[in-house]
């Protein structure tokens, strides 16, 4: 391996230092689709093979022209323009039968001496098996050795977007909205054909085009000519359109009094309104929607249950589409301990949904937090299509600061045993996965230039949850960023190691939910005085003199008893449990003997600590691979580096100086005191903080 270059000085400032030629370099637009010249054994390879595409010269649908154009451009990128055109060797032949779409975009790749052949039941099927063969080369696999036949796990890999009409995106990190509702349908900007090109080149075949927490305008007749041009320029690229839908939108733009799911008016403005999408937009995905949850209207506003709405909604759409419907649904006013109440609420309806309802459920039983137990309905609901929702946006993540990569984490839901029925993973085959999107104006897509590997495992895993997340991180930042093997020697260990350094200094052993209040950035465990009690953090750390956590076990809120017996069996016993969720599970004194030997205290401590730690190593370790890196990307990913250590010592001095105002005890021998008094933090406020 060669040694890596001195550490560069700490650039924790992007100014272009250097010429406006070299700024205006590699932006990060291109995303992993930049098909850079290959090198070495790789390229001579490549040209011996000397792909041609080989398709007809007028290619019989859109589909078929954008992979043929995919490939023939993408290799002459991969080559650097060195293909021999007069010397057609390795013929590459689409082999997709007649119809443009419909199936479920499986493919073959495979390859004989002089031809690769890319087949499949439909000409999507050659779109994807376009964008595999690109990523096999792009690896530097030899072109004549390449054999892929994939299947996607499952038939819904979704898109959510938080975007609402104005441009503004909840939980967003990355800008504006990519949507810009204001110009449709007239212009229809070029980032939505390269969003679709990005999408398709994962297998991700359905957007949500906004929030769940859904403006009504989306279900008027001014709306539907802009959303048919973005399905319509989306269609080709194998992408469906779902809306999320307002459930009062009867009331709220229909002038009935009502939105009673079983009024005879309601269900007749839902089904002239699904027939009025179709006629527009004929392979229209359905609706998305969060109901009596945070606030927004639903069935049981009107005394109906979560099914009688759904289903309603389901027969409007009929066999045309699908009610995507969340179970992310809590109460003020319920006693119980928040993260029981969707498992409570949904349980009883299974088997009451209709057949093309899917019930969406987060990860975990909470909201998206560095580390939670996966969610108890998954295995729960047998005769139910569940759909899994991550977070790729990371509100509680750091937001869009230094490198957080989200893989590892839905790797290890997906593939976790719910003791009832299989994984997650093969639990959701029926239903889907979505996520929810990371992207936004800025001209890198996604605010931070790591956050597009989450982007980009998510749509990997919802293709194959059994694909590893280092093969991943490997496969997206040789395309990304350079193939170098220094530098992915170095880089992908880091991205693996990522996500853990944030639960360190945010969630130490499953403390959750202690972030600023609206803003979701930055510690403030201190807030008791929120009017909803489970908005405040104290609610979940209970902290106090005495000890720290939530009792979950059957002597406190008892939600362990919501998981199959196997499963509760792991984490009912401290000292036996894996650590990560100790004090999600179990209220403890902060003397607690850990099985490290020290103190719950001391440990506690010294994990904040490793975090901050690991955050500042790994802005020494990007400025090493400096030479790796095209310039500006490299400035932009160490200024968001170098906020990333500000912000893990931050978490860490803050959430000390709190938990010393509460037991009193002294700091460890030799552990670094908080860099100011509780109340310096506590003054902290965030007005211009985005994605409230
Ligand atoms: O965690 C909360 C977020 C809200 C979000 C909600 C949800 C869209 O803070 O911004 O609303 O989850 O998932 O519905």
């Amino acid at each position: 391996m060669m040694a890596l270059a001195a550490p560069a000085a700490r650039a924790d400032v992007v100014v272009p230092d250097r010429s406006l030629s070299q700024w205006n370099g590699e932006d990060g637009y291109r995303l992993w689709l930049r098909h850079e010249p290959l090198e070495g054994a790789a390229l001579e390879q490549l040209r011996a093979f000397n792909p041609i595409p080989g398709t007809p010269a007028s290619p019989e649908s859109e589909t078929l022209g954008i992979a043929e154009s995919e490939l023939r451009e993408g290799l002459a990128k991969l080559t650097g323009g060195s293909i021999d055109a007069d010397r057609p060797r390795g013929v590459i032949r689409f082999d997709c039968g007649r119809r443009e779409r419909g199936g479920d975009g499986r493919f073959r790749v495979t390859s004989g001496a002089r031809a690769i052949r890319i087949s499949g039941p439909d000409h999507l099927s050659c779109l994807y098996g376009a964008h595999a063969l690109l990523r096999e080369l792009s690896r530097g696999v030899d072109p004549a050795t390449i054999s892929l036949d994939e299947t996607p796990a499952m038939s819904l890999r979704l898109l959510n977007h938080w975007d609402n009409p104005d441009g503004h995106v909840e939980r967003g990190y990355a800008g504006r909205s990519i949507f810009d509702w204001w110009r449709l349908p007239e212009r229809l900007d070029r980032r939505m054909i390269d969003y679709a090109r990005a999408n398709a080149s994962l297998g991700i075949n359905g957007v949500v085009v906004n929030n769940v927490n859904a403006s009504p305008l989306f279900l008027t007749p001014h709306y539907l000519p802009k959303l048919k041009r973005l399905a319509d320029a989306w269609r080709p690229y194998g992408i469906r359109l779902y809306i999320s839908a307002r459930f009062s939108a009867p009331r709220d733009v229909g002038g009935l009094p009502t939105a009673d799911p079983l009024d005879p008016a309601v269900k007749a403005w839902w089904n002239a309104k699904a027939d009025e999408i179709y006629a527009a937009i004929p392979d229209f995905g359905g609706f998305l929607v969060k109901a009596n949850s945070e606030g927004q209207p639903g069935p049981q506003d009107y005394g109906r249950t979560h099914a009688d709405g759904a289903n309603m909604l389901a027969a409007a759409l009929g066999k045309r589409g699908t009610v995507i419907w969340r179970a992310f649904v809590y109460k003020a006013e319920d006693e119980t301990d928040r993260v029981k109440q969707a498992y409570q609420e949904f349980v009883p309806l299974d088997g009451k949904f209709a057949g093309n309802v899917i019930v969406q459920v987060k990860n975990g039983p909470l909201d998206f937090q560095p580390r939670e137990p996966f969610h108890p309905l998954f295995g729960a609901m047998p005769r139910t299509r569940l759909m899994l929702e991550a977070q790729v946006t990371r509100e509680y993540l750091g937001q869009a600061s230094g490198i957080v990569y989200l893989a590892p984490m839905w790797s290890e839901v997906l593939g976790t045993h719910t003791g009832r029925g299989g994984t997650v993973a093969q639990v959701i085959v029926p239903g889907g996965i979505a996520g929810v999107a990371n992207t936004g104006s800025d001209r890198n897509w996604t605010g931070g230039h790591f956050d597009q590997a989450n982007w980009y495992a998510f749509g990997r895993l919802a293709w194959n949850p059994a694909l590893s997340p280092e093969r991943i991180a490997r496969e997206w930042a040789a395309q990304t960023f350079s193939r170098e093997p220094e530098f992915l020697d170095a880089i992908v260990p880091t991205m693996l190691a990522s996500a853990g350094t944030v639960e360190k200094y945010i969630a130490p052993f499953g403390l959750a939910h202690l972030m600023g209040t609206g803003h979701h950035y930055g510690p403030a465990p201190w807030v008791c005085d929120l009017a909803r009690p489970e908005w405040n953090p104290c609610y979940y750390h209970r902290a106090d003199k005495a000890g720290i956590g939530f009792d979950r076990t059957a002597g406190g809120s008892d939600a362990l008893a919501q998981y199959a017996p196997s499963v509760a069996a792991r984490w009912a016993d401290p000292a036996q449990m894996d650590d990560r969720l100790l004090l999600w599970f179990h209220h403890l004194p902060w003397q607690h003997p850990m099985r490290s030997g020290n103190t719950l205290w001391h440990d506690l401590v010294a994990r904040y600590g490793q975090g901050e730690a690991e955050a500042g190593a790994r802005s020494a370790l990007w400025a090493r691979l400096a030479d790796h890196v095209d310039y500006r990307r490299h400035a932009e990913v160490a200024a968001d580096l170098a906020t990333q250590e500000k912000e893990a010592r931050w978490w860490r001095d803050a959430s000390i100086a709190y938990w010393q105002s509460l037991n009193g005890l002294a700091l460890p021998a030799g552990v670094r005191r908080p860099d100011h008094p509780l109340d310096w933090y506590k003054a902290k406020t965030f007005p211009e903080a985005p994605g409230q």
